[in-house]
């Protein structure tokens, strides 16, 4: 195996024995298989003529299962690489792309798996490097994808080009068209995000300002993680009336401003923070644990066997609760293990603040630019993306607690638990952490501050706003194409620079868009104009 998609690769060489996220070498191969096998069904949907919806969906759900802690099963990936052919094989009775790559049976496959890996995208590195930001780029589409798609929200213009960029990836190209790609896939973005935000605001209202309480009560409850607010909705119409409370965790917590999510009296709060903690804090939740996407950790025995995964995630040992053939999910299992456990352990107490998605923040708009006229605010500071486990991280709190009294943060995704409940107060009732959701609401972070241009008359690069971002997995990745797609410039990327990107293509992104890493933070501050 090579893997090096995300932040907590190993340095210089990537992972190549297991990866530093628990994924074993046989599954990390066995992704690559299925990614390569993936390039066939795309060639077949593009030359068909034929109807493509179950070729896109297999692309989209399947890029999906090869993010970064949304499954660790090998044998889920096998059972994926065969619906690949089968696929092909309807489209195409005569295809010419990657038909190999399906034809063979476990054994075969796992050894095929070998020879698919990322190193054999392309012989030059720098044209391998933006095949990689594409791929990574492409892996985070799809999961924001797929999260409207559940909802019934679908776009033609995203799904095209996830099969243009995934032909792409194995096509000879030149860095001028691969770099062409990798912007459009950035476009690509916007629009998959703008219609997550479509559908998650016409199924559930605009997300309202609201404490949340990070506290527990006495009953036995449920805990919920990962992004899929359908899972959500769907486990709380099965546990109303039941006793049993719901819990939310690491981003599932935006949510809980959602006006239809409010509807329910036994989803009483968040529990814990982002997703590196849930080792400790699965254990001391004492009931069951429902995994909706990423991130999940390999499970601690502590809790393994009340652990649930759904969807796309996947671990092996663990219950898996399937969709039905009425596109329902039975939650009963969950219930019943919930009603059996004792109520959560206390691990914090109060409230947290969250909802300021752009519906909010729009709303907050006059009291905002007179803020910014008077001098009383001076800069906003977008710090939105991932946290992470490595203790360098700690970098993101300290900057938080760094920056002047007249600056606001716009944070989205669950890096936000890194100053979230640092107490940093308010500017004249507008407070210092303007949270938005989860990390596909950064979309709502772009379109507050193209209104926030258009307001002023100048260009979003002209505002005084700054962007230190943090990232993890691939839907960061795709988060930053799409701000480079907006034509942001000057981001400043930590806790440190993509493992795949080769000096060269650095250059590129650093000459042409202003990308740089962190270092220490009073170098950053001037760097980023705060003052
Ligand atoms: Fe390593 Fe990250 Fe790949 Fe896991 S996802 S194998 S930690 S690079
Ligand atoms: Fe977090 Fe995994 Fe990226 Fe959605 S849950 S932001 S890391």
């Amino acid at each position: 195996m090579k893997c090096r998609q995300c932040e907590e690769t190993i340095k210089e060489t990537g992972c190549t024995k297991a990866g530093v996220c628990g994924k074993s070498s046989e599954t990390a191969e066995l992704q690559d298989l299925l990614i390569y096998s993936l390039t066939g069904v795309a060639h077949a949907a593009r030359d068909s003529g034929k109807d493509t919806a179950a070729a896109v969906k297999h692309i989209y759900e399947s890029l999906f299962s090869t993010l970064t802690n949304v499954n660790f099963d090998a044998s889920y990936f096998i059972g994926r690489i065969d619906p690949s052919r089968s696929i092909i094989s309807e489209l195409m009775p005569k295809p010419k792309y990657c038909i190999d790559s399906v034809n063979y049976d476990y054994k075969e496959k796992t050894e095929k798996a070998r020879t698919t890996g990322i190193e054999t995208l392309d012989a030059d590195p720098n044209l391998g490097s933006l095949k990689e930001l594409l791929l990574y780029g492409l892996k985070g589409l799809a999961a924001y994808y797929h999260h409207a798609a559940v909802l019934g929200y679908k776009d033609k213009g995203v799904e095209d080009f996830m099969i243009k960029g995934l032909i792409m990836i194995r096509d000879k190209h030149s860095a001028e068209e691969l770099t062409a790609s990798v912007l459009e896939c950035g476009k690509a973005g916007v629009d998959a995000m703008g219609l997550l935000d479509k559908a998650n605001t016409e199924r559930y209202g605009t997300p309202e300002i609201t404490k949340v309480s990070i506290g527990v009560r006495s009953n036995p409850g449920i805990l919920i993680t990962g992004h899929d607010l359908k899972d959500l909705e769907d486990l709380l119409e099965q546990t109303k009336g039941t006793g049993v409370d719901v819990y939310t965790h690491g981003e599932m917590l935006p949510a809980n401003a959602y006006p239809f999510f409010k509807r329910y009296g036994n989803l009483v709060g968040n529990y814990g923070n982002a997703w590196h903690l849930q080792t400790k804090e699965f254990d001391s939740f004492n009931g069951p644990i429902l995994v909706t996407t990423n991130c999940l950790v390999p499970p601690k025995p502590g809790y393994k066997d009340r652990l649930f995964t759904t969807g796309l995630t996947g671990f092996e040992g663990v219950k898996h609760i399937p969709e039905g053939k009425d596109g329902r999910k039975d939650f009963s299992e969950v219930i019943r293990t919930a009603k059996n456990s004792r109520p959560p352990g206390k691990i914090e107490e109060g409230t947290v603040t969250i909802g300021f998605a752009r519906g909010a923040v729009l709303g907050l708009a006059d009291a905002v630019v007179n803020a910014v006229k008077s001098g009383a605010i001076t800069r906003f500071v977008v710090m939105a993306g991932c946290d992470g486990r490595e203790s360098a991280r700690s970098y993101y709190s300290d900057f938080a607690k760094a920056l002047p009294d007249s600056t606001v943060i716009l944070t989205a995704g669950c890096a936000k638990y890194r100053y979230n409940k640092i107490p940093l107060n308010d500017i004249g009732g507008i407070p210092r952490v303007l949270d938005a959701g989860q990390c596909n609401d950064c979309y709502s972070l772009a379109v507050i501050a193209i209104k926030l241009a258009e307001v002023f008359g100048c260009s979003v690069n002209d505002l005084p706003l700054s962007f230190n971002i943090s990232w993890y997995e691939q839907k960061a990745c795709l988060v930053l194409l799409s701000l480079l797609h907006l034509g942001v410039k000057n981001i400043m990327l930590g806790p440190r620079l993509p493992e795949f990107v080769t000096p060269a293509i650095l250059n590129v992104l650093v000459e042409n868009f202003g990308i740089k890493g962190i270092s220490d933070i009073g170098s950053d501050k001037k760097i980023l104009n705060i003052t």
